[in-house]
């Protein structure tokens, strides 16, 4: 009989998370002269496979002189020394046998060659410390293997004080892509190997701390911060100089402070100087805690305005520099973000101290994924397999003792999609052993039994709504049932930032508004993973070839991955402001009142200045500033404002001071009214139209004779103006292939609504019009749009009046419903009076400005990553297109319209994959739409909700052509 015998596996292989390395303690950056930063240059080699394990290159003397050269940190697959990134979502790259992992597994081979600083003590102790390695590595130093680890975003230590030389050191660390860790890294993201974060040689002088935890609370009902320094290995006194405080370490002392809070994030400097080592304090004081099922941080509702964050630059993938990191902070904090989730690993250790510096609320995830088991109904899920507990045990440790000195770092999170299990269990045991003050989170377990906090990803509105008033559907087990209900909610993930949108923002926060029991949430995501590309610009899933991937379901950011923020970020901005300035009245000519009301949850006004302007007509009419009350968050006050006449004002609360993120005079929140009513523009009638030969006269446009086409306005040449219902379909139209709700973009595509046909049944000419008779339909189908273009003028403008009969059976919306025409490439230039500057949908539409806007029309482009509909104006009064000259175009809408040019057409945009494809050609193409089709989330959302939709059914609309003003 055949036996099987399981094998031996290597170290890579096995489950275990590692050997040979220290404890896990918490982090702080050591001081310049106990560090030595091994970043830089280091020799390198790449195998194909890890198939045996030969360690002659670590040994000291072994000849590297051949090897090629990566930067550390660096993932070597960006860095054009062999291999290539990869993207999956939810899917393993390789077969799921758990914890085998392929022969074919990259392996880079790194030396670095360094001598020990000539001024740390003969006694010191020394430490090797690792900040980041994926997925795996092996270390030798000088000859003598020091360990292995796994946990890719997570700190690794080695103390290797008695194998120091002066000079010639040989560190030698290998990294395999692929390890038994890969299968607890599933996270949606590239897969990029390397030494990817700091590797620091850190002297520990006798004495020395081996760790300290810094306990800071606040009491709101005193005014009193208590603060309990414990220090491991050492004894010693904690000095905090701006409030006085000197005390022994494990003393608690209760003194009177200012509380840190994300609004304001007041740190104290400080120190713990034990015999061996003074290290460097920020204490920030404040409580967080559940009471009566709303998380309270320093006694008061806090209201999440969040992301998720993952790390990513679009040249050094996961390699993140400090400056980025920063930026990153400041982008943040300028959009009125207010929360973190760092999807879904702890991030580099630097960014939480930046954190705790301006000011976010942060949920700490652990470095845990285990999605891929999902397709296999989660059997041998890591998760829940006791096997794996030590390693996911040790993760949470790693995590939790880096980051626990961090006053940002108000909820641990113990992973991301990793079904439900015992393993998840334990690690929210042993964290609220070693940290009962902070909370716990994880959103994969229905039964919310390990958690403090409800938590979901991507619900629609009703369900937030029915969560927000726990009236939401009950588990089956009536104990959790009770116990989630008592819970607060929030929403670890949602508005699908994917290309052109997430729609439907503002609904949210109405709702995290209106129920306390809604704390808001993380939109996700940051920012776009997209890669420099030499061709594609930027690149998704599949632009290296693999085999297996997910496209662009990893470019889903609020900023494109240049940073450039998206319309979603200035949305988002506009959606979460933290003051709401709002008209009472004042649509009509007399003084009219603003309500200014407070929605900081700590902070008051005195930061901000209100400032107030008027435009009639484009042209600044006065200016001032408000006096606004003292409110304290909730408040609110009516404000009257000085403003008379028609015209539009509006009312900007700006930085009072600069800050570590905004300069003076930046826009955190704004309000606008219009005063007077909206005037259409006055009829263009009157004019005959005449038949010459082939051509048809009316005014100043000229129309071919037999098929009605408007062909000349004035001295500008018109082509293909006729009703357009099409747009590039979206990654949100698209939805995502396991959404329950039917989703349009496809549906679109099946209709034929990208290749409508347009029959001409009879142009007609009357005593005061052209009437043009058409139906346009797509091929194959039996549904049409009757369609009649009714042509008027006053002998200089000229009138279009369209109306729009649907026949058939119309099952799904349109994209849109307006007109196209083409115009030459020579009236590139824009202006317009609505919304603006960038682009808005009517559920995106909060952002949108109104006012008098001038620009080219490539810059009304929006790059999405994959190219997509994008660009439309809201509320458009009238829209000129003109020349160098001043030539041109103008239209002004019967009713507000949405406005769009670019330099190709919707087919074009749709078929283009990546943005250098779109070239601009001999014509401007512009869309006049009466209506269009709301964006939503259904890229891995909700669709677009009822009051956006776009249904077909009978519609007038006009506009009125002339040459511009
Ligand atoms: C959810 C993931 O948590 C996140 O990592 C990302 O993949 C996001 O979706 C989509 O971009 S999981 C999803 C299947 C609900």
């Amino acid at each position: 009989m055949n036996r099987t015998h399981a094998p031996i596996l290597p170290w890579y292989e096995d489950m275990a998370a590692g050997s040979g390395g220290l404890e896990p303690r918490a982090w702080y950056a050591g001081s310049d002269a106990g560090r030595l930063s091994l970043n830089g240059e280091w020799r390198f080699w790449l195998s194909p496979g890890a198939t045996a394990e030969d360690e002659s290159f670590a040994r000291p003397g072994f000849d590297a002189s051949g090897w090629g050269t990566v930067a550390v940190p660096g993932h070597w697959v960006l860095q054009g020394v062999g291999g290539a990134p990869a993207y999956t979502n939810v899917a393993y790259p390789f077969p799921v046998d758990p914890p085998r992992v392929p022969t074919e597994n990259p392996t880079g081979d790194h030396l670095r060659i360094f001598d020990r600083p000539a001024g740390w003590a003969g006694d010191s102790e020394v430490v090797l410390r690792f900040d980041g390695v994926e997925s795996c590595a092996r270390v030798w130093l000088n000859g003598r293997e020091l360990g292995d680890f796994k946990g890719s975003r997570l700190p690794h230590e080695f103390t290797v004080g008695g194998l120091l030389r002066a000079e010639g050191n040989v560190l030698a660390v290998r990294v395999h892509q692929w390890s038994s860790g890969s299968y607890l890294e599933d996270q949606d993201q590239w897969w990029l190997p390397g030494i990817f974060r700091d590797v620091t040689l850190l002297e520990r002088p006798p004495g020395a701390p081996r760790d300290f935890f810094v306990h800071a609370g606040y009491d709101h009902r005193h005014g009193s911060g208590t603060l309990r320094v414990e220090c491991d290995g050492a004894e010693g006194r904690v000095v905090l100089p701006g409030l006085g405080v000197d005390a022994a370490t494990g003393e608690t002392v209760t003194v009177p402070v200012e509380p840190w809070t994300a609004e304001t994030p007041r740190l104290y400097d400080g120190e713990l100087v034990t015999t061996g080592e003074r290290i460097p304090l920020r204490v920030g004081f404040r409580t967080v805690a559940v009471e009566d099922g709303v998380i309270r941080v320093n006694g008061r509702r806090v209201l999440f305005r969040g992301v998720n964050r993952h790390e990513f630059h679009p040249e050094t993938g996961r390699a993140v520099d400090a400056a980025t990191m920063r930026r990153d902070l400041v982008l943040m904090k300028q959009h009125n973000i207010n929360a973190v989730r760092t999807s879904h690993y702890p991030p580099h250790p630097a960014f939480l101290d930046l954190c705790d510096e301006l000011g976010l609320w942060v949920v700490d995830e652990c470095d845990l994924e285990t999605h891929g088991f999902a397709g296999l109904e989660w059997r041998d899920n890591p998760a829940d397999d006791e096997r794996w507990t030590p390693a996911l045990l040790d993760r949470a440790a790693r995590m939790v003792e880096r980051d626990k000195n961090h006053a940002s770092v108000i909820i641990w999170s113990l992973g991301n999609e990793c079904g439900s299990g015992r393993g998840l269990t334990a690690m929210a045991r042993w964290i609220r052993g070693r940290d009962p003050e902070r909370l716990v989170h994880y959103e994969g377990d229905p039964s919310c039994r390990d958690v403090d906090l409800y938590s979901r990803m991507y619900p629609d509105h009703a369900e937030v709504e029915s969560i927000g008033r726990r009236t939401e559907a009950p588990l089956s087990d009536a104990e959790s049932d009770a116990r989630r209900r008592a819970m607060p909610f929030v929403m670890c993930e949602y508005g699908h930032a994917m290309g052109n949108g997430p729609g439907g923002l503002a609904e949210y926060q109405r709702l995290f508004e209106q129920y306390e029991r809604c704390q808001g949430g993380f939109v996700w995501e940051w920012i776009d993973h997209g890669l420099v590309h030499p061709e594609h610009g930027f690149a998704y899933g599949g632009d290296f070839g693999e085999e297996l991937h997910d496209s662009n379901f990893v470019c889903d950011g609020l900023l494109f991955p240049d940073r450039t923020p998206s319309p979603g970020l200035i949305e988002y901005k506009k959606v979460i402001e933290p003051v709401r300035i709002e008209p009472t009245a004042g649509t009509g000519a007399g003084p009219g009142t603003v309500r200014i009301s407070n929605g900081y949850d700590f902070a008051g006004l005195e930061h901000l200045d209100f400032e107030w302007s008027y435009e009639v007509d484009g042209a600044p009419a006065g200016s001032g500033t408000l006096d606004v009350p003292e409110l304290a968050p909730g408040a609110s006050a009516e404000v009257e404002l000085p403003l008379r006449g028609e015209g539009v004002w509006t009312v900007r609360a700006v930085l009072a001071r600069s800050t570590a993120w905004g300069e003076r005079g930046h826009v955190v929140a704004w309000g606008q009214a219009e005063a007077g009513a909206a005037v259409a523009p006055t009829a263009a009638v009157g004019g005959r139209p005449e038949r010459n030969g082939r051509v048809i006269t009316l005014g100043a446009g000229v129309f071919d004779a037999a098929t009605g086409a408007l062909v000349r306005l004035g001295t500008v040449p018109v082509v293909g103006l006729r009703l357009d219902v099409w747009r590039a379909p979206t990654d949100n139209d698209n939805g995502a292939a396991w959404q329950p709700d039917e989703r349009y973009g496809p549906r679109w595509r099946e209709l034929g609504l990208h290749r409508m046909r347009h029959r001409i049944d009879a142009v007609e000419v009357g005593e005061d019009a052209l009437a043009v008779r058409a139906r346009v339909a797509p091929a194959g189908v039996g549904p049409g749009l009757r369609t009649v273009y009714r042509w008027t003028s006053d002998g200089a403008r000229l009138g279009l009046a369209v109306s729009v009969v649907p026949e058939g059976e119309w099952r799904v919306p349109l994209p849109r419903l307006g007109i196209r025409f083409g115009l030459p490439a020579a009236y590139g230039r824009a202006r317009w009076f609505g919304g603006g500057p960038g682009e808005a949908y009517p559920d995106t539409r909060a952002a949108s400005v109104l006012g008098w806007w001038r620009m080219p029309v490539d810059a009304m482009q929006t790059p999405y990553v994959r190219p997509q509909e994008n660009g439309a104006r809201a509320d458009v009064r009238w829209a000129e297109l003109t020349d160098g000259s001043g030539a041109g175009v103008r239209a002004e809408g019967g009713e507000p319209f949405w406005f769009t040019a670019r330099r190709w057409t919707s087919e074009q945009l749709d078929a283009a994959e990546h943005v250098p494809e779109l070239r601009a050609g001999e014509t401007v193409w512009v869309n006049l739409d009466h209506a269009v089709q709301g964006i939503g989330s259904q890229s891995c959302g909700p669709g677009v909700l009822p009051e956006y939709r776009l249904d077909a059914k009978d519609t007038e609309f006009s506009f009125v052509f002339s040459a511009p003003g």
